[in-house]
């Protein structure tokens, strides 16, 4: 039996999974699911997806709702050899991944989704920028705290906690920018990024965060120009 997965690239959570599913080199069935003619809504991606979003995994006779489990699920299923993106035989550092993929869903993916949302509702120039802004560096300071500990998040190995924050880090960064041309304000997290950005699959994240900026633009009437720096 094939996976599928149900995706739209737009989404952070999708990119994820993608970039994983390139590392582990594992063969999955596409199917698309448009966020932005509410295909998530339709009766049978709700029988499959009761929270109706993506992405969504289909293995067999498991169906898996939340990109974080996805992660997991994959690499438990089919990571081999010396890949350690999740440390199958080392408990405490398996938790410390565990940990800091509960950090990027609840506190960087969902200040993410607060904004992003805010801004395709009212658009742009109608937000509260201050207060995202704020909710937004905040999560910035706690990265570069984490990544002062070790080089990637959870351990000084690059793990499946990178790249769930990354594809989220890099979309809010369209509007927060963490590099900045002056005194950098988080050098950590800015060389975390660069890091990030030098994997082959990191194009994979491009692409889609590249098609969501355009939306961003005509949706949202995000212009460039009127970021935060
Ligand atoms: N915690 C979930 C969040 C997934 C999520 O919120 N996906 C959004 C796109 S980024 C979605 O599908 N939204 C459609 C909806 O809520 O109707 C995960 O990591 O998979």
């Amino acid at each position: 039996m094939p996976l599928t997965l149900y995706y739209d690239e737009r989404s952070p959570p999708v990119r994820s999974v993608l970039m994983l599913i390139k590392m582990l080199n594992i063969t999955v069935e596409l199917k698309e699911v448009d966020l932005f003619k509410r295909e998530q809504l339709r009766p049978e991606f709700l029988e499959l997806n009761p929270a109706h979003t993506v992405p969504v995994l289909v293995d067999d006779d498991l169906t898996l709702t939340d990109s974080h489990a996805i992660l997991i699920h994959l690499c438990e299923k089919y990571q081999g050899g010396d890949l350690q993106l999740w440390p199958k035989d080392d408990y405490k550092e398996r938790m410390q991944v565990l940990n800091l993929l509960l950090f990027s869903c609840s506190v960087v993916f969902r200040r993410d989704s607060d904004v992003m949302s805010d801004i395709v509702r009212k658009t742009f120039p109608k937000i509260d920028l201050e207060y995202h802004q704020r909710k937004i560096h905040e999560v910035y300071d706690m990265m570069e705290r984490y990544l002062g500990r070790n080089k990637y998040l959870a351990s000084d190995k690059l793990t499946i906690a990178d790249l769930s924050a990354v594809t989220t880090l890099s979309t809010v960064n369209l509007i927060f920018p963490i590099e900045s041309t002056t005194e950098p304000k988080w050098p950590l997290l800015a060389s975390w990024m660069q890091r990030l950005r030098q994997l082959p699959e990191y194009q994979i994240n491009e692409k889609g965060l590249n098609i969501f900026h355009e939306v961003l633009k005509v949706y949202g009437k995000f212009d460039c120009n009127t970021s935060s720096e």
